[in-house]
């Protein structure tokens, strides 16, 4: 059906920019925007049905992209023991951290995991969240990395928001390999990712390439095999210490590389030539009171893409608002209210090699929107949290 939305402003954030279209028109048919521009040069037809949007301000629907969604438990008692001065590696090295996360999810049924899940989900579609990628990495075994991602696809078959999923075995070494990393590395690379893949149940493959989790070179392994089954990769990177894992990404055209508090210029530069997204987690820096800012200046410099994200999990961000981490992004990371939107709409669907389709407002791409009653478009980033009055099409049809 082809409807008409009017009475608004329009922040199209084509070109990664606000875009501003000052009293706006969209025409949409079916599930995609077929028309964007000013009311004034409203193509003359008929409207079966017509919106006004009474002065809202319309965006792009938000895309988180880069969550953990999925997980059994949660690690209120790590928080409490981390305020006494405890570090997270010192908790991870005592068989806490990613370890418990690990023991709850594994005794989870899938029914409980999707439950849960659904609960975090819709907190963050509250805030006009309308595509989100999920990470498995809580299983690290065959059958529970395959339980945790067929959650995920059920998410986004019962939820009105579009999921994608990526495989992250490569997380954390499970107590059965203990000492045996490469041994691990090995077992993802011939049963775990083949099988998965096999069962469409992964659209991307990450890892994370960290001194208390895999090395480069393991990390390579995992990205050839990703690369000989045809699906893309992204890269936990630079959050705790510098290895240059998103240089190693960039080598592997990687969708994104992402925290990269520690990351160089040479980095960068790599980054910007492959077109490597850089996603940062606001959550995650300010959760584990990091110091060590990503370094935006050469981030900018060198034209490097920039996504950001909730990184919501049980350990390192347990957020629940992507508008929040706008905020953050601005108040932790320097980046502008116009850089922040960015992050969470075209330059997160590049982060999910979903440009083509997603994160702008665009003739020819989906009808996922957002109007927001707002004064203007750094309000999305301006307000701490709450409940923004708003209304969200996706695909075209009203959902909130
Ligand atoms: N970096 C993170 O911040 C999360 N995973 C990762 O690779 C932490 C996950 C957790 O602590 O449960
Ligand atoms: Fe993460």
């Amino acid at each position: 059906m082809k409807t008409l939305w009017q009475n608004c402003h329009a922040a199209t954030m084509a070109q990664g920019a606000y875009s501003i279209i000052e009293d706006a028109a969209i025409i949409t048919q079916d599930e995609h925007i077929q028309w964007i521009g000013p009311r004034a040069e409203l193509p003359v037809g008929d409207y079966p049905a017509i919106n006004d949007l009474k002065g809202a301000w319309v965006t792009p629907g938000l895309i988180d992209c880069h969550t953990h969604a999925v997980f059994g438990g949660n690690r209120s008692g790590e928080f409490e023991q981390r305020l006494q001065g405890v570090s997270y590696a010192d908790i991870a090295a005592a068989g806490g951290g990613i370890a418990s996360t690990v023991r709850a999810t594994r005794a989870a049924s899938e029914d409980e995991l999707f439950a849960s899940a659904a609960k975090r989900l819709k907190s963050l579609m509250r805030d006009g969240v309308t595509t989100v990628e999920i990470k498995s990495g809580y299983g690290l075994d065959l059958p529970s990395e395959r339980k945790m991602l067929r959650v995920i696809r059920r998410l986004g078959a019962e939820l009105p928001v579009s999921v994608r999923s990526t495989c992250l075995a490569a997380h954390a070494l499970p107590p059965e390999y203990q000492d045996r990393a490469d041994d691990y590395i090995e077992h993802i690379c011939t049963e775990m990712l083949p099988a998965l893949a096999a069962e469409g149940l992964v659209d991307a493959v990450d890892a994370f390439c960290e001194y208390l989790a895999f090395s480069p070179e393991q990390v390579e392994r995992v990205f050839l095999t990703a690369q000989r089954l045809g699906l893309p990769v992204k890269l936990h990177a630079e959050q705790l210490s510098s290895l240059h894992g998103s240089s190693l990404a960039a080598r592997y055209q990687a969708l994104s590389a992402d925290h990269l508090e520690f990351m160089t210029e040479d980095d960068a530069k790599a980054m910007a030539e492959s077109g490597t997204v850089a996603v940062l987690l606001p959550g995650a820096f300010y959760f584990l009171r990091e110091t060590q800012l990503p370094p935006m200046d050469a981030l900018r410099k060198h034209g490097v893409k920039i996504a950001v994200a909730s990184d919501l999990n049980p350990g390192t961000s347990p957020a629940l608002s992507l508008r929040l981490m706008l905020n953050m992004a601005c108040t932790c990371l320097r980046l502008t209210p116009e850089e922040a939107l960015a992050g969470a709409t075209i330059h997160a669907a590049q982060a999910l090699g979903m440009a083509q389709t997603h994160g702008s407002l665009e003739a020819g791409k989906v009808a996922d929107f957002v109007a927001w009653h707002i004064d203007r478009p750094a309000d999305l980033s301006y307000w701490l949290g709450g409940d923004l009055e708003k209304r969200v099409v996706r695909h075209g049809v009203e959902i909130d």
